[in-house]
């Protein structure tokens, strides 16, 4: 009986364990402003399930918008970047949003803007870089 609560526990080690990769966390934590991302830059790995969670404590909505690799918005998010969005939240103001997404399996610097007319412009601007599984 003991052996069997001795290799439960190391089971349950090896899955939290596997939450990581390399180090690297599976978790994207972002506080929203007017208007700035906090932080702006975030390692994430290759081809994981990504746990975001985004706090808007501003007094406007916030958009946390992932670019496809080699995609810029640009000094001004219109309307054809909209096209170029890989993953987004948006939270209204006051809000937290926890959700989940699949990380690119391409390896790169990806850019994070708000989409929310303005705001890139106003300083609403990230890097995302992900990093490759080993
Ligand atoms: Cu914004």
């Amino acid at each position: 009986m003991k052996k069997y609560a001795v290799i439960v526990a190391m089971f349950v080690g090896l899955m939290l364990s596997s939450c990581k990769t390399g180090g690297l966390s599976t978790a994207i934590d972002v506080t929203m402003t007017d208007f700035q991302f906090t932080p702006n830059s975030f390692t994430i790995p290759a081809g994981r399930e990504i746990t975001v969670n985004a706090v808007n404590t501003g007094v406007v909505e916030h958009q946390f918008a992932i670019l496809n690799f080699g995609a810029d918005a640009g000094d001004e998010f219109g309307e054809e970047d909209t096209q170029n969005i890989y993953w987004e939240v948006k939270v209204p103001p006051g809000q937290t949003v926890a959700l989940t997404f699949a990380a690119p399996s391409t390896p790169g610097e990806y850019s994070v803007v708000c989409g929310v007319p303005g705001h890139l412009m106003a300083g609403m601007v990230g890097e995302l870089t992900v990093i490759a599984g080993e």
